[in-house]
């Protein structure tokens, strides 16, 4: 393989269409050289929630660790910029893409752009809705079991979590970031799992786009407008946390009068676990660096992937979360 080493570096948003950051650019990088060394260019979401960084982090030390040449850039949650991100590393003639794409459609263009160019795409975290021949691999969470052991969680505890008793669990849910493939697949799953009890209803749902400021916000909504909310189901901590917020605000006891389901488990979301604010996390792996890392020496040495890798996840209780905390990474 492949191109000279350079230092790693963050592009930033503004300059990284100009900016090849690379000790070679233009015709003579790319595959042309040989020693070895691989240059990826990965195009993030952003920086919304916990678990963000600790994926970009794992990322980032990864490819450090490994050698490999990172080329990173945030989108700041923009699909416009995650394309001229991609579109930058076909330019620079890179030798793979990754990357965590935004929402599920609207990726075939630049897709096929990568085609055409010959550099193999891998898809990580996030789905997209486009051929699947267009990227050689799709490394990340099963977003609809994860909603599936939120749902699950739920019924087993329905008795518990009507806390006002009325017969009838009232369900508000803060999805992701609209048309994000986790937004998408925690909410089916979520609702298919929820079937199974004829009390459980989810009265309001509404995006905080999986940040913590977005989960306060519609949260403090949601109270002004309905006192008989019994559960808070979230698509991620960072809403939780943010939900958690409004609750004390309106003085009300998360985990107590309102009980809060959310998916990551992260730090913070452990701690408010097992302080007793949270009732149930389900976990969502950010540390994608070294399977991501691994996939691309594999696509770029010409050996069989497999089109879907999954990763490895369980789910948090009160207990679980006090035991897990002192040796939790991120
Ligand atoms: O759950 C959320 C983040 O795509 C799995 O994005 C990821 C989600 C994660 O902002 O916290």
């Amino acid at each position: 393989m492949k191109k000279t080493l350079v230092a790693a570096a963050a592009i930033s948003l503004s300059t990284f269409a100009l900016s090849s950051c690379g000790s070679s650019s233009g015709a003579d990088s790319g595959s042309d050289s040989n020693d070895g060394t691989i240059t990826m260019g990965f195009a993030q979401v952003g920086a919304e929630s916990g678990w963000r960084t600790a994926n970009t982090k794992s990322i980032q030390d990864t490819a450090k660790a490994e050698g490999v040449d990172l080329k990173f850039t945030d989108a700041q949650g923009k699909q416009e910029n995650q394309i001229q991100a991609i579109r930058s590393y076909i330019q620079q003639k890179v030798d793979v893409i990754a990357f965590s794409p935004v929402v599920e459609t609207g990726f075939d263009a630049v897709l096929q752009e990568a085609k055409a160019a010959n550099i193999p795409v891998i898809l990580t975290d996030r789905a997209v809705d486009a051929d699947p021949s267009l990227y050689k691999t799709f490394l990340g969470s099963d977003f609809v079991v994860e909603g599936e052991k939120a749902g699950d969680w739920l019924v087993e505890n329905a008795k518990d979590a009507d806390v006002d008793g009325d017969g009838t669990v009232n369900v508000v849910q803060l999805e992701g970031t609209t048309g994000a493939a986790p937004a998408i697949d925690r909410a089916e799953g979520f609702a298919e799992k929820i079937k199974a009890d004829d009390s459980i209803e989810i009265t309001a749902s509404q995006t905080g786009d999986f940040t913590r400021d977005g989960g306060k916000q519609v949260m403090e909504s949601f109270l002004q407008s309905d006192d008989s909310i019994d559960v808070v189901f979230a698509h991620n901590d960072d809403m939780g946390l943010g939900a958690i917020e409004a609750i004390e605000a309106a003085g009300l006891e998360p985990g107590k009068d309102i009980k809060i389901i959310t998916i990551d488990a992260v730090k913070d979301g452990m701690q408010a676990l097992a302080d007793g604010k949270i009732n149930y996390i389900v976990e969502c792996n950010p540390l994608l660096g070294p399977q991501l890392m691994d996939l691309a020496k594999k696509v770029l040495d010409g050996e069989e992937v497999p089109a879907r890798v999954l990763t490895d996840e369980t789910a948090f209780t009160q207990e679980d979360a006090k035991a897990a905390l002192p040796d939790r990474q991120y």
